[in-house]
């Protein structure tokens, strides 16, 4: 059963309309003049701290190893019906936000011409550190940048970039012609130090993020290919210095390490499939399918190289059924 199908009556206009354009026209944004044409999208984000382990199962079932500690206090962003009523349901369906599940957090979609709200609500309730909202691609003045800097003069401009624990900030954005692909959003408030951390190996500027702090924007237009299926892959590392909870450095697919503990993709055989792909942190990922093969816009590949804070959008159809890595 979808989610759709299980909503009635007055609760699920609400809930819809955290996915779903509601029909009132965007408001005219003053610096951004020719984007007043599109819907209006509203979303409700909840930060959220939870314990999470990397390595559920305890073994790299590529080695056999075991591996672990692999749990630590996590934070993730998770999606809300409005005005916070309760955490959305999965929704796996091209256009979904997806699982949910905190880490990566909900994905957010958007077409050209729109205008977004996004309603933060800071629920971390475990280390009740400040937090922030922050968006790569779409569109915004300071006030709605969610970047946090040091500098007092900044503050009053800044607002939204340490919303304290119990509030709520709402941050507001444009969706810009030529923002069509995939990108990411994350927290940047305040440096912070995982419990337990030595500050002299420590590097506290990305602490949240790296806890589990980021998710997917997805922006499509008119000539954005239909596609069957969409998968959204997150890379993110978490280092033994930051969480010294952990055992080892993770690198992790969405907050998952290790065969048998990553996540598993399932694709039937003929359908057209959209990978949407991010990377945040200080590493180079490669993204390699086995036994497929995709056109990059200028060659067929099966890896392509990804840098801190870049993203990869690629389409194929499935044509090679089989198990691959
Ligand atoms: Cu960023």
């Amino acid at each position: 059963m979808t989610r759709r199908s299980l909503l009635g009556g007055a609760a699920a206009g609400g809930a819809l309309a955290a996915l779903t354009p509601a029909t009132m026209p965007a408001s005219a944004s003053a610096h951004d003049p020719g984007q007043a044409s599109g819907k209006h999208r509203e979303y409700w984000v909840s930060v959220e701290s939870f314990r999470h382990n990397l390595v559920p199962t305890g073994i790299d079932q590529m080695t056999g190893a075991r591996v672990g500690p692999s749990s630590y206090w996590a934070l993730g962003f998770r999606a809300y019906t409005p005005g916070f009523g309760h955490p959305l349901e999965a929704e796996e369906t091209p256009g979904g936000i997806g699982p949910n599940n905190g880490i990566p957090g909900p994905l957010l979609h958007a077409h050209v011409g729109d205008t977004v709200t996004v309603h933060l609500r800071n629920n971390d309730s475990h280390f009740r550190w400040p937090h922030s909202f922050h968006v790569h691609g779409w569109r915004y003045d300071t006030a709605s940048d969610g970047a946090w800097t040091h500098l007092k003069a900044d503050a009053a401009k800044r607002r939204g970039s340490a919303v304290p624990y119990g509030h709520t900030y709402t941050y507001r954005y444009t969706v810009p012609a030529g923002a069509v692909r995939t990108w990411p959003y994350h927290d940047h408030s305040i440096p912070q130090l995982y419990p337990g951390a030595n500050p002299s190996k420590a590097n506290p500027m990305e602490t949240s993020p790296e806890l589990g702090m980021f998710g997917i924007i997805a922006v499509i237009d008119k000539h954005t290919p239909r596609v069957d299926r969409e998968i959204y892959l997150f890379f993110h590392d978490l280092y033994g210095d930051d969480i010294p909870e952990l055992s080892q450095d993770f690198d992790c697919f969405n907050g998952r390490a290790y065969l048998g503990n990553t996540p598993v993709f399932t694709v039937p055989a003929g359908e057209r499939v959209r990978w949407r792909i991010a990377a945040l942190g200080k590493e180079f990922q490669v993204f390699h399918l086995h036994g497929l093969r995709w056109f990059n816009g200028q060659f067929w590949t099966d890896s392509q190289i990804l840098g801190p804070s870049t993203t990869l959008t690629i389409e194929y159809t499935e044509d090679n059924p089989g198990d691959w890595l």
